[in-house]
C-alpha cells in the first residue's frame, strides 16, 4: 500500500482475493492448501493482517467503508479456502460421481455362483427316488448307539463299533457317548419306530467316518438311503428299483450287479454294482431287512418284510460327473467347481 485512502485499500483487497483464488486454484495436497493458509490468512504475519494494519490509516470518514470492505473479502477469502479443504478430503466422491453418470463406460460383468456338484446330486437323487413313490425323510447326524447299531443288529463286540472306526462324543450327564453317525441306516429305524408299514422312504445325508482321504474315501461323506416295507416285497423288486434309479441318474439303460456280502442289518445282503461306459463300478450295500431289525422296531417279522439299501453320493456324483478323485468336491477350488454350472440339476 502506498497511499492510505479508501480506493488503495480496496484495491489491495481486491487483488488479495485474485490471488487467493488463483493460488488455490492450483492446490493439489493438503499440504499446500495449508502453506497457503498459513500466507494469506496467518494470523500473525498473514497478507490479510498486512492488509487490516492499513484501516487504521484510512481517514476518519473513510473507516466506516473501508471495514466494511474488508469484513466482505475477509469473509469470501475464509470460504475459498474452506471449499478447497473440503475437495481436498473427498476426492474419491467427486469421482464416483462423474463415473455414475458416463453412460459410455463398459459394464462390470456379474459373476454367478452355482449350486455345488454334490448338492446338485443330492438334489436330483431326491427327485427321481420321488418319482419312483419314495418320501425324502432326514435324520439327526449326531446319534445314539441304539440307532446307529443296536437296533441294526450290530452288537457291541462287532468291529464297525471300534472307537477307531467312529467319531464318539462324550456328553456331560449321558450314560453312554453318541457319535456322528457313520451311515445313513439310523434314519431306517427312527422311521420305523414312529411309523406302520408300509413304507417308502429315502434319506440322503453326511455321515463320518475316521477314514484316511483318498481318491473314493473322504471322512465326511454323504450317503443315500431307501427302504421299502410293503408286503410279498423281493429282491427282484430291490434290483428294478436300483436299475430305474441308476438308468434315470446316469442316463441309459444302466446294469446292475449284486454280489454276495454282509452286513448285520439285512439278510441276504449284497454289494451293488452298476455298469457304465462298460465298467462296474461299487455304489453301496442292500438287501432285505433283516427280521432282527424288523422286531427291534416293534413290527412282526412274520408279517413284515422289506428291502434297504445305501449309496455313496460322492460315488455316484463322481460318475456322472467324470470326477476322477473324490478328494476334488471339497477343495474349495473355484476353477473346479465352475465346471459344473448347471449341470445335473433336478
Ligand atoms: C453301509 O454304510 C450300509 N449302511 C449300506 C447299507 C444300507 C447296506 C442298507 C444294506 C442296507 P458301506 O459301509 O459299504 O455300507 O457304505 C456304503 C457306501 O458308502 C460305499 O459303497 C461307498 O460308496 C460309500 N462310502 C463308504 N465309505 C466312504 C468314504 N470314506 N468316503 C466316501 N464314500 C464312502
Amino acid at each position: 500500500m502506498t497511499n492510505f485512502n479508501l480506493d488503495a485499500f480496496v484495491a489491495d483487497l481486491e487483488s488479495l482475493r485474485s490471488e487467493v483464488e488463483q493460488t488455490l486454484s492450483k492446490v493439489s495436497d493438503v499440504e499446500s492448501l495449508e502453506t497457503a493458509r498459513v500466507a494469506f490468512l496467518g494470523a500473525k504475519n498473514g497478507r490479510l493482517k498486512a492488509i487490516q494494519k492499513g484501516l487504521s490509516k484510512l481517514g476518519r470518514e473513510d473507516k466506516p467503508a473501508g471495514g466494511k470492505q474488508f469484513n466482505a473479502i475477509k469473509k469470501t477469502v475464509e470460504s475459498l479456502f474452506s471449499q478447497t479443504s473440503v475437495r481436498m478430503e473427498s476426492p474419491s466422491k467427486g469421482a464416483k460421481a462423474i463415473e455414475q453418470i458416463d453412460v459410455t463406460l463398459p459394464g462390470s460383468s456379474i459373476r454367478f455362483g452355482s449350486v455345488h456338484p454334490i448338492t446338485q446330486t443330492i438334489r436330483r437323487v431326491s427327485s427321481i427316488m420321488s418319482n419312483l413313490g419314495f418320501e425324502v425323510v432326514d435324520g439327526p447326524e449326531v446319534e445314539d448307539q441304539w440307532h446307529n447299531f443296536e437296533a441294526l443288529a450290530i452288537p457291541d463286540e462287532h468291529p464297525a463299533r471300534d472307537p477307531l472306526d467312529n467319531f464318539y462324543i462324550n456328553v456331560a450327564n449321558f450314560d453312554r457317548p453318541v457319535l456322528l453317525r457313520s451311515q445313513t441306516s439310523t434314519v431306517q429305524i427312527r422311521v420305523m419306530e414312529h411309523r406302520k408299514p408300509p413304507l417308502r422312504i429315502v434319506s440322503l445325508g453326511r455321515v463320518y467316518r475316521p477314514d484316511t482321504a483318498d481318491a473314493t474315501h473322504y471322512p465326511m461323506f454323504h450317503q443315500v438311503e431307501g427302504l421299502l416295507i410293503e408286503p410279498g416285497t423281493t429282491m427282484a423288486h430291490l434290483k428294478s428299483v436300483l436299475r430305474s434309479f441308476a438308468s434315470s441318474f446316469l442316463g441309459g439303460d444302466v446294469r446292475v450287479r449284486f454280489r454276495p456280502s454282509f452286513f448285520p442289518f439285512t439278510e441276504p445282503s449284497v454289494e451293488v454294482d452298476m455298469e457304465w461306459n462298460g465298467r462296474w463300478i461299487e455304489m453301496g450295500g442292500a438287501g432285505m431287512v433283516d427280521p432282527a431289525v424288523l422286531a427291534s422296531v416293534g413290527y412282526d417279522p412274520n408279517e413284515v418284510c422289506g428291502f434297504a439299501f445305501g449309496l455313496g453320493v460322492e460315488r455316484i456324483a463322481a460318475r456322472r460327473f467324470g470326477v476322477a478323485d473324490i478328494r476334488d468336491f471339497y477343495r474349495n477350488d473355484i476353477r473346479f467347481l465352475e465346471q459344473f454350472h448347471d449341470r445335473g440339476q433336478a
